[in-house]
């Protein structure tokens, strides 16, 4: 196991959790689009809209949302459809069928999706169907409420003519089994790759929305949720300022209400690179923060289609389409001295 890539938790050893462990592979064929688009101009950028930002290296989602987009759709279906395709990609092991299981080898997934008008939707602890974001989509559309958690949010899905089925895949219980054996509950952070999916859009009105999915912390304790559901931390979308999504240890997320942040710093006038700047250095700056042991990543955009992205330690990327180049873009960091 390569050192640069993975940080041995030992503050979390308790917790036995392991952060997206897989090292999958991710498509590096870059998708262009050649369609019209509305220019934004303003003093100090200028961003072609529409546009679409995704965490991590996911460039087939990222096209699928910039291809509805471009066929007239809006945001709100655009990240929806864009986090499906990681959703169904077996092979990312953080995410919808194949995530890595519990330590009790359940998956469970956890979703969250906002819209232009603040309304939003999330699922938390769901087993057994593959689209959560769907399914939170509906929570927002169809019901009252915020959030389903659980049996309830299953049995709502199936109602809805979701169709349950096993997410485990051979590739994950396998992983699960060797990690019993081998890891000794002992976590093992992925610092450097493909993970949790946030995604935000604008379309080409200028409006914007964004959706979070994720199996969540691999080998976590049955029952845990983490931040990538929970509206204001994982994500949160401001139709008049911006949207910021988050990747990375949920704990640290959630502490912090991390993508709220993000955005009332846009509103103050921080730029997106700025706001993800000061939202981690929230975070490392606690006193006694264990930064060196877990990865955060926050991605964002403000109305003016300008993007910023910063995590903790080396290796977060972000993935974003616009004017027709769909291109993985290496994130800055905070924590220059180690794991480089
Ligand atoms: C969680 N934030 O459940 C998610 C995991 C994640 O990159 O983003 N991994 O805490």
């Amino acid at each position: 196991m390569n050192r640069r890539k993975f940080i041995k938790n030992t503050a979390l050893t308790g917790a036995g959790l392991l952060l997206g462990s897989a090292l999958v592979g991710c498509n590096e064929n870059a998708t262009k689009e050649t369609e019209s688009t509305a220019v934004i101009s303003n003093d100090d950028s200028k961003a072609t809209l529409p546009l679409v930002i995704a965490t991590w290296h996911v460039k087939e989602a990222t096209a699928k949302a910039m291809e509805v987009l471009q066929a007239g759709g809006n945001a709100l279906d655009a990240v929806e459809q864009g986090c499906m395709v990681e959703e169904a990609n077996e092979k990312g092991q953080s995410v919808g069928k194949g995530g890595l299981p519990d330590r009790d080898g359940n998956v469970t997934l956890d979703a969250c999706i906002m819209d232009k008008h603040g309304n939003c939707g999330a699922v938390v602890y769901l087993q057994d169907i593959t689209h959560a974001v769907s399914v939170a989509r509906k929570v927002m559309e169809e019901t009252p409420h915020v959030m389903l958690a659980g049996e309830g949010a299953k049995q709502y899905a199936i109602s809805q003519g979701f169709e349950a089925e096993d997410l485990l895949t051979e590739a994950s219980k396998e992983a699960w089994e060797k990690w019993k054996v081998e890891a000794k509950y002992k976590p093992i952070i992925n610092i450097e790759n493909h993970d949790t999916i946030g995604m935000l859009a604008i379309d080409k009105n200028g409006d914007i929305s964004g959706a979070c999915t994720t199996s969540g912390l691999a080998y976590k304790m049955g029952g845990r949720v983490g931040d990538s559901p929970i509206i204001g931390s994982g994500l949160f979308v401001d139709n008049e300022v911006g949207a910021a999504v988050a990747t990375g240890l949920g704990e640290e997320v959630v502490k912090t209400v991390g993508s709220f942040l993000v955005v009332e710093l846009m509103r103050q006038g921080k730029s997106p690179q700025d706001a993800c700047e000061e939202a981690i250095g929230r975070i490392v700056n606690k006193p006694n923060s264990n930064y060196k042991d877990f990865q955060v990543g926050y991605i964002a955009v403000n109305k003016k289609g300008e993007t910023g992205s910063y995590s903790v330690h080396q290796w977060f990327s972000m993935t974003k389409f616009e004017d027709g180049v769909n291109a993985q873009i290496q994130s800055d960091y905070f924590n220059k001295t180690e794991n480089s």
